[in-house]
């Protein structure tokens, strides 16, 4: 807030030289000055998920009348780290951002703690010892979403009466939050289980094209008869991987179990088709959220350090009859 008011008065002075300097009338300040500016730095526009997570945070600034800079840096970590320093430059109220992996954060975090502007991490998480670095964080239980999706194998397999499941992993993001943690969570599920077998996880990045690309490496390394179970860590993955599986003629969703996080629109219809088994949801609507600890930071007041969303999933022994369009 203290930052609004100096950015105020800078305009204010810069007006009125220019109106001493021209001799025309000074500006007031426009009256639809937001309350607060929000930096906001997206990691990229990989996923539906993405997508929807950014309008979400659009849609929460517009209806709380606040300032939004939002700047997309498409999968890179440098151009996240040179958006934060422009806010700073620019003394935003409050910096958001979602960090592309976990490392990396001390220097620009500190530069933003030295300039007074709070942080709120959302979505994904850092790795750092200084929990001073950042005012708050609000994002899934990622370790919760893995084991969600081992527990329904485990469901899964008691229900196909299966003595033994060979399972691939295609994950996302490397050294990302997500992706680390949806696997912790899903092995300490199967973990002790010899029912299962993990022959092996490779990397999709969180993208289509490489769920496209991983699913028919594996199916040529393995061939359908050796893969019974993909576990996926996220739908735009999943739906690349069913993309490859149908092509080859296979049945996803019954030749092979299908699971996968998120819950995109396109990928629960799947699920209702039976060509999924499983969507642990993964929510990308946390603006509202975000931008309500934005107006408690104008009002100068404590904010919850971790905040995580209620999340639920999807599987095929659930009736979806109901379930609300997912809108993203
Ligand atoms: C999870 C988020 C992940 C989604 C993917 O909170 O970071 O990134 O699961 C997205 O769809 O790419």
């Amino acid at each position: 807030m203290k930052h609004f008011f100096r950015r105020v008065l800078a305009a204010l002075a810069l007006a009125l030289c220019a109106a001493l300097l021209c001799g025309c009338e000074a500006k007031p300040a426009s009256p639809a000055q937001p309350a607060m500016v929000v930096g906001f730095s997206q990691l990229g526009a990989e996923s539906g998920w993405r997508i929807g997570n950014t309008a979400s945070m659009e849609q929460a600034a517009r209806r709380w009348g606040f300032g939004l800079m939002l700047d997309n840096a498409n999968q890179r970590q440098d151009k996240q780290i040179a958006a934060i320093r422009s806010f700073i430059s620019y003394q935003v109220d409050v910096i958001v951002f979602s960090p592309i992996v976990e490392t990396g954060w001390n220097n620009v975090l500190t530069e933003a703690k030295n300039a007074g502007i709070p942080v709120i991490i959302m979505d994904r998480m850092i790795e750092t010892d200084d929990d001073d670095l950042y005012t708050a964080y609000i994002g899934a239980d990622f370790l919760a979403e893995g084991r969600k999706a081992g527990e329904f194998l485990l469901k899964k397999a008691d229900a196909m009466g299966a003595e033994h499941l060979n399972v691939v992993e295609i994950t996302g993001t490397e050294e990302s939050t997500p992706m680390r943690q949806r696997q912790a969570g899903f092995m300490e599920a199967i973990d002790g289980d010899d029912r299962f077998t993990v022959i092996e996880s490779i990397s999709g990045d969180f993208l289509r094209s490489k769920g496209e690309e991983c699913m028919r490496y594996l199916l040529d390394k393995y061939g359908a008869e050796g893969i019974d179970v993909v576990y996926s860590h996220n739908d735009e993955m999943t739906l690349g991987a069913l993309d490859v599986l149908e092509a080859a003629g296979l049945n996803p969703g019954r030749d092979m179990v299908l699971i996968s996080v998120d819950g995109q629109q396109e990928a629960v219809d799947a699920l209702k088709e039976g060509r999924i088994n499983c969507i642990v949801e993964c929510t990308p609507e946390l603006g509202e959220s975000v931008m309500a600890m934005v107006d408690a930071l104008s009002r100068g007041e404590e904010i919850p350090k971790q905040n995580h969303p209620e999340e639920t999933s999807f599987t095929e022994f659930d009736d979806l009859s109901g379930l609300a369009p997912r809108g993203y």
